[in-house]
C-alpha cells in the first residue's frame, strides 16, 4: 500500500502483482520465493530487472523514480528520512504491529507491545505537535507512516488519545493517492 501510494503520487506506473504470501505464489502463479526468498511482501521489479525487497528500500528507489515530486530529499533530509523509515518500520511495523496483526502470536507477546506502543506513539504524537508531515513536505515516510498506522483499527489500538496521530492520519488519508491506494487494496483484501 506505502508503495502504491508512492507510485500515485509520482504520477508513475507499475504492474501490481498480489502475493498469497502464505501459499508462496504470486497471482501469476509465480513461486514468490524465486523472487523474495524472505516471503515478505512488498518487493519490487525495477524496468531493469533488478529485484529489490525491504519497504525502506523500495519506497526511496521509487522516490527517487519520482525525484519531480519531491517524496525523498537529498543531503541531510535524505539522512532524517531515513531515520523516520527505520523509525516505523523497526518500532512501530515490526515491534508493535506484528505481534498484535499476528494470529500467531502469544498474549504476552502481545500486551508487551501493546506497552511498547504507548510509549512510541506519545514520542510519535509529540512529534507532530504543529507539523503536517515528518519532514517539511509530504514524503515517503508519511506514506509508510499512514499504512503502519492504519493498522491500528484492526487490533484495536485506540489512536483517538493521540490527537495529533489522528490529525496526521486525516490529513494524509485526504490526499487522492492515499485514498486511492487504500480502496484499491481494502478492496483486494476484501476479495480474498
Ligand atoms: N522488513 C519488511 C517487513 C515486511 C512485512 O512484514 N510484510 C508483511 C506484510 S505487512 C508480510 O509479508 N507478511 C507475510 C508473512 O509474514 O508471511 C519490510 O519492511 O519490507
Amino acid at each position: 500500500m506505502a508503495s502504491r501510494i508512492v507510485i500515485y503520487e509520482g504520477a508513475g506506473q507499475a504492474d501490481f502483482r498480489r502475493v498469497d504470501t502464505k501459499a508462496g505464489r504470486t497471482s501469476s502463479g509465480v513461486d514468490y520465493a524465486t523472487i523474495n526468498p524472505k516471503g515478505l511482501v512488498p518487493a519490487l521489479r525495477t524496468d531493469e530487472g533488478q529485484v529489490l525487497t525491504e519497504n525502506a528500500a523500495i519506497l526511496q528507489y521509487l522516490g527517487d523514480c519520482f525525484a519531480h515530486a519531491g517524496l525523498a530529499p537529498a543531503g541531510f533530509e535524505r539522512s532524517l528520512l531515513q531515520q523516520w523509515l527505520s523509525f516505523i518500520g523497526a518500532e512501530l511495523h515490526a515491534a508493535v504491529f506484528r505481534p498484535l496483526l499476528s494470529p500467531r502470536a502469544k498474549r504476552e507477546a502481545k500486551a508487551f507491545a501493546l506497552e511498547e506502543a504507548g510509549k512510541r506513539l506519545k514520542y510519535l504524537d509529540t512529534y507532530l505537535d504543529g507539523r503536517e508531515w515528518l519532514l517539511d513536505r509530504f514524503t515517503v515516510a508519511d506514506a509508510y507512516l499512514v499504512v503502519v498506522l492504519n493498522w491500528a483499527q484492526f487490533v484495536k489500538l485506540d489512536l483517538g488519545r493521540y490527537r495529533n496521530i489522528t490529525s496526521f492520519i486525516n490529513r494524509a488519508k485526504a490526499r487522492p493517492s492515499v485514498a486511492r491506494a487504500m480502496e484499491e487494496e481494502t478492496a483486494l483484501s476484501r476479495a480474498k
